[in-house]
């Protein structure tokens, strides 16, 4: 199917008919399209346990993320970037790589992020401006999470650069399925149009380095909608580089997991990078800085809702047989992450201004030097001026 939309009537290839990784339906039952086929026997060997780790990995973010938005409006944070949506995406993917995996993250894989050990409150620093970076990624706590990263695609690079090293250190692709490692990337739909993601993709596949490139595809790039994105379907700019490439239903947690578990174990036995296309979308605003309404309309928001993957994750556990118990535990649990989020950030107190000044270069630098001191005593005029209003006040 082809379809025409913008100036001069440009014929774009209908993503429609493209095969997708879904086991689950939108109403929960279990539903294999047919691209899911190959990946039953691992679906079918998920255990209840991490049926239901999946879940409150899910509810848990959520309620985080509503959280952290509302401390932006109440002014304890310059910004927040919402994930609600891609639950599903997120929680499959990293829970199916392995702890000597690394992990190079966009700046909206809160639960990725969580799940690899990253305190969420390092991630409010960061949206706060009291941290700079956010967070250690050496620190062994932080399971292998490298930094968040504003600069769109950019990550990629990163990502590739370090799986090349890793082939070259011999610590990937030796055959040591509990040794070897891998790299798993995070980028957006809007993402894949930076040249940045190309030429990683390019020496990701040249080098045959162990790297998984995961696109959320969230229909969304800011205000720019997805099909003005490619005239192709997203996955097929991967697998234009020669990387296999799949697409999956990224609301469905199962699908997600499978095709990153496969993809992740294929990248780490020496076979190569892959890539993975999980088609999700953001429920919220692009950040709190942003009003979709200007761009979509609500019955586009509604339909995706229909489509939302925590309600679909539940509704499969409950015909499984899932208690009442287990859900209300779950959502309890989900609050005290948030409640205790809350609390840590509001004693955060307020960004220190010097810091801006400390990370620039690795040593003192007088330029820098001179422009602190500077800073300080711009500050401290502002003292001296309120202590000489004071007395003036004094005298009248
Ligand atoms: C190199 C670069 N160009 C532009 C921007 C501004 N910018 C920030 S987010 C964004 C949209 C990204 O969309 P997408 O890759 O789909 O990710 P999403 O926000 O949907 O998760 C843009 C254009 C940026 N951060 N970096
Ligand atoms: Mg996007």
């Amino acid at each position: 199917m082809t379809w025409h939309a913008g100036a001069g009537s440009v014929e774009r290839v209908s993503t429609s008919e493209t095969p997708l990784v879904r086991v689950l339906d939108a109403d929960g039952r279990f539903a294999p399209s047919a691209a899911a086929e190959q990946y039953l026997p691992l679906i079918e060997a998920i255990s209840d346990a991490e049926l239901e780790q999946f879940y409150r990995d899910m509810v848990s973010i959520r309620a985080i993320d509503v959280q952290a938005t509302n401390l932006q409006r109440q002014g304890q944070l310059a910004l927040w970037p919402p994930s609600r949506g891609q639950e599903a995406a997120q929680v499959g993917s990293a829970r199916a790589a392995r702890a000597q995996d690394t992990i190079f993250p966009s700046y909206r894989e809160h639960v990725v992020t969580r799940i690899r050990g990253v305190d969420p409150l390092d991630i409010i620093k960061l949206m706060r401006g009291v941290s700079h970076g956010g967070w250690d990624p050496t620190d062994p706590k932080n399971g292998n999470t490298r930094l968040y990263t504003l600069v769109l695609g950019s990550q990629t690079l990163h990502a590739a650069g370090y799986a090349m090293g890793l082939n070259f250190d011999g610590r990937s692709g030796t055959g040591d399925p509990e040794r070897d490692e891998a790299v798993i990337v995070y980028y957006g739909d809007g993402a894949s149009s930076q040249g940045d993601v190309h030429e990683a993709m390019v020496f990701a596949a040249s080098y045959q380095a162990p790297t998984v490139f995961f696109l959320q595809n969230n229909h969304w790039a800011i205000s720019v909608p997805v099909e003005t994105q490619s005239r192709v379907p997203l996955v097929e700019r991967s697998a234009g580089y020669g990387i296999p490439s799949v697409r999956v239903d990224g609301n469905d947690v199962l699908a997600s997991y499978a095709v990153s578990r496969v993809a992740l174990d294929e990248a780490r036995s020496g076979l190569g990078p892959r890539a993975i296309e999980a088609v999700t979308y953001r429920l919220g605003a692009h950040t709190t800085s942003d009003d979709p309404t200007k761009y979509r309309g609500s019955d586009e928001e509604e339909s995706w809702a229909l489509r939302d993957p925590i309600v679909r994750l539940r509704a499969f556990l409950e015909n499984r047989g899932a208690s009442g118990q287990f859900f209300a535990d779950a959502d309890a649990e989900a609050a005290d992450a948030a409640e205790d989020l809350r609390a840590r950030t509001v004693e955060l107190g307020p960004p220190s201004p010097d810091k801006m000044f400390d990370f620039v270069y690795s040593d003192p630098h007088p330029l820098i030097d001179e422009q602190k001191a500077w800073r300080a005593r711009y500050e401290a005029s502002f003292e001296a001026s309120s202590e000489a209003a004071g007395h003036s006040a004094g005298r009248n």
